[in-house]
């Protein structure tokens, strides 16, 4: 009978993840035969994800912490990436009372456009051929942390040098903020990378880091065709020599092949049982509560709901309120509250409690442009089976994954990556280069180019539908001189907030990733990658005619196809008032007291890498920052 029953369970949360798979034109078709076995597997795969355990400590109604207006001396607005390392490091002290707020709990994150994220659309881009650009945001615990790639690579030295040179604080710049790196990580060596330097890396972090993820041979070729056009081969891209070579990408992912996000590495079951720690699920921030004393003005607390129409509770903050809801929804909150640009709060009829020009100014993200190539052999394809061969192939590595947790489904996508130079000359030869472009890099060692290779092709962030085999190669521009803003589309906290990163908007980015393109067309004609793939295939869909493109042509193909990479940042800045910063080196918002900003906006730049780690660390840093104030009071 239990076993009916939970068979049967099993089922239903397969068809609704089928369902949810088919609204994201993520197919496997339900109306094929095979469907049911698929949904099974589905289904024990989704049950594993959610029901792992460790969840009945969180407070799901958000009335049971607002009745008095409770207090705390913390409290943390945003349990996603950064804000799960700062409520588990300040709890760790049993003498300080902390609350975090989140929207939901802990989701199945291959439902990229499901209800748990936040399906938003950038402003049209007008250097983008005025299209909308998707940008999803992770709703759950763990935030983007739970949604996002697993690509854990960290920045390059100079992109913190120059935190620490722009807020005038060593503390920030590399040789100090390492730590913190190396706090939050735990690496857990692989065989086949001897060459990984023990030394350089954290041991005991919550964080575990590793070379555990699958790789396609392809990925692994293209690697050796990097290392063929003059890339040379990077045993660690974390190390003071900063990240420029290749190499497989390390992620996080631990050696039981399982994701790991800040909230499955920081809200263990013993933080999670800590008496001083609340955290609550499915409620909504609508704003920071101030009170002016004279000249001061102070975070009191915080406003949130449980929906949008439903009662406003509170709760106050003895210390601080600190700001963790990321680079769109951190600005939001300070302008819904009244602190921000004047002329944008008059724009709203919001009260102005604090005027604060550099809210949400600053908005830079990392662009992507995706190629396109025929993989002559076989690829996984496992969320498209188009025959029952494919489907029984779909089943296998899900019920892999399920049992041995690798194959197919432990590819985190993004395989192999190579970090370069837009300006080094044995890429990009004077002679059929020679237009001098602006060094926007932070450092020497520095990259402003990115160029990674995935096991399979996609269009607009889920559609994986082309109908042959595939290998793609993409470009990102890791230093862009566009900036965008943040701004409100309405007064209301369930409205999204209207984001414009204004892409390309700077001609010099379009044409580092017209470089960007030149050396991917390279690198796939090059062996030993170059067999793998059909070059002479001329299908539209795919771009094996690509590179007989003029650089102005190729300049079209940017704009058409720019999309993000998921890494915004910098939109409450780290950086002095005078030019548009909105924290202090202790992240303090200016002219606001207890109230604090940890997460990926507070970047004084965008780092040259992927963005995850930086927030680790950044929490990690002011978790130590708060501690030491606590001792000398
Ligand atoms: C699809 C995708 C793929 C990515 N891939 C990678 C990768 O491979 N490697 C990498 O390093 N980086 C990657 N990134 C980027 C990286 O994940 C983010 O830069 C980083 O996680 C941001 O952390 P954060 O703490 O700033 O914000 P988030 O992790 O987004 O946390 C914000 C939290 O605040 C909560 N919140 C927001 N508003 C409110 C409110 N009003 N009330 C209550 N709670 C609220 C949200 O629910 C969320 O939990 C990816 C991002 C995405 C979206
Ligand atoms: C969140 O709250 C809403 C409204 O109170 C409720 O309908 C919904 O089921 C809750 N969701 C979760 C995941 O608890
Ligand atoms: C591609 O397929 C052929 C034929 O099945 C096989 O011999 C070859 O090893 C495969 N190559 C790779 C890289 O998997
Ligand atoms: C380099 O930057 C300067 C100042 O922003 C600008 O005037 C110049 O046009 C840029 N050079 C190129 C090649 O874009
Ligand atoms: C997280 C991590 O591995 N950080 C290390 C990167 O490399 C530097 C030095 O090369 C170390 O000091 C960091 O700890």
């Amino acid at each position: 009978m239990a076993i009916l029953k939970s068979l049967s369970s099993t089922v239903l949360l397969g068809v609704v993840t089928l369902a949810a798979f088919r609204r994201a034109r993520l197919k496997p078709s339900p109306n094929n035969r095979f469907s049911w076995i698929t949904a099974l597997a589905l289904g024990l795969l989704v049950k594993k994800l959610l029901l792992g355990g460790r969840k009945s400590k969180l407070i799901r109604d958000a009335s049971k912490v607002g009745i008095d207006e409770e207090e705390y001396d913390y409290v943390i607005v945003g349990g996603g990436t950064a804000g799960c390392v700062l409520a588990a490091r300040l709890s760790e002290d049993p003498s300080v009372k902390a609350l975090i707020f989140t929207r939901i709990p802990a989701a199945f994150s291959l439902l990229f456009h499901s209800e748990h994220v936040w399906q938003f659309y950038t402003e049209p881009q007008a250097g983008a051929n005025g299209r909308k650009k998707f940008w999803p945001r992770g709703k759950m615990l763990g935030g983007c942390s739970s949604i996002n790639a697993q690509m854990a690579q960290f920045g390059a030295p100079g992109d913190f040098d120059r935190w620490g040179e722009i807020i005038g604080d060593n503390a920030w710049k590399w040789e100090n903020f390492q730590n913190y790196f190396k706090k939050f990580e735990r690496y857990v060596p692989h065989p086949d990378y001897p060459d990984v330097d023990l030394s350089l890396k954290g041991k005991a972090g919550p964080m575990r880091i590793g070379y555990f993820s699958d790789v396609s041979q392809t990925s692994k070729d293209f690697i050796k065709a990097c290392n063929g056009v003059g890339i040379p081969y990077s045993p660690d891209f974390n190390t003071s020599k900063g990240p420029l070579g290749v190499n497989k990408i390390m992620t996080y992912i631990d050696e039981t092949r399982t994701r790991v996000s800040s909230e499955s590495a920081y809200f263990t079951k013993e933080v999670l049982s800590r008496s001083n720690l609340k955290v609550v699920v499915n409620a909504t921030v609508t704003k920071i509560l101030t009170k002016k004393d004279g000249d001061e003005i102070k975070a009191v607390g915080v406003e949130f709901a449980k929906n949008k129409d439903g009662p406003r509770y509170r709760v106050k903050s003895k210390r601080d309120v600190i700001l963790s809801a990321g680079a769109v929804h951190s600005p939001q909150i300070l302008l819904l509250s009244g602190i921000g640009p004047a002329a944008e709060l008059n724009k709203h009829n919001i009260p102005i409690v604090h005027d604060l020009p550099g809210v949400g100014d600053n908005l830079v993200d990392h662009p992507v442009v995706d190629v396109y190539f025929r993989n002559k052999n076989r690829t996984a394809k496992f969320v498209k089976p188009q025959n029952p061969l494919d489907a029984i192939k779909l089943v296998g590595s899900l019920l892999r994954y399920y049992f041995a947790q690798r194959g197919a489904m432990a590819t985190n996508f993004g395989e192999s990556a190579a970090f370069l130079r837009s300006d080094d000359p044995k890429l990009f030869s004077e002679s059929e280069f020679p237009s001098k472009l602006n060094d926007t890099t932070s450092g020497p060692d520095s990259p402003d180019l990115e160029i990674f290779s995935t096991p399979f092709a996609y269009k607009e962030h889920g559609d994986f539908s082309f109908p042959m085999d595939t290998f793609a190669i993409h470009t990102v521009l890791l230093r862009p001189k566009s900036k965008g803003t943040l701004r409100l589309k309405s007064t209301d906290p369930w409205d999204s907030p209207s984001m414009d990163p204004n892409y390309l908007s700077e001609r010099e980015d379009v044409q580092k990733l017209v470089r960007g393109l030149r050396l991917i067309f390279k690198i796939a004609r090059q062996e030993p990658l170059a067999s793998h793939l059909v070059h002479t295939d001329t299908n539209s869909l795919l771009d094996h005619l690509l590179h007989l493109k003029s650089d102005e042509e190729l300049e079209d193909v940017v704009r058409e196809r720019v999309e993000t990479l998921y890494h915004p940042t910098s939109t409450c800045r780290m950086a002095p008032l005078s030019k548009g910063g909105v924290v202090d080196s202790h992240l303090r918002v200016y002219g606001v007291k207890g109230l604090r900003v940890c997460d990926a906006s507070v970047y004084s730049e965008i780092v040259s890498g992927h963005t995850a780690a930086a927030a680790l660390a950044t929490a990690e840093h002011l978790a130590d920052i708060i501690k030491k104030e606590n001792v000398s009071v």
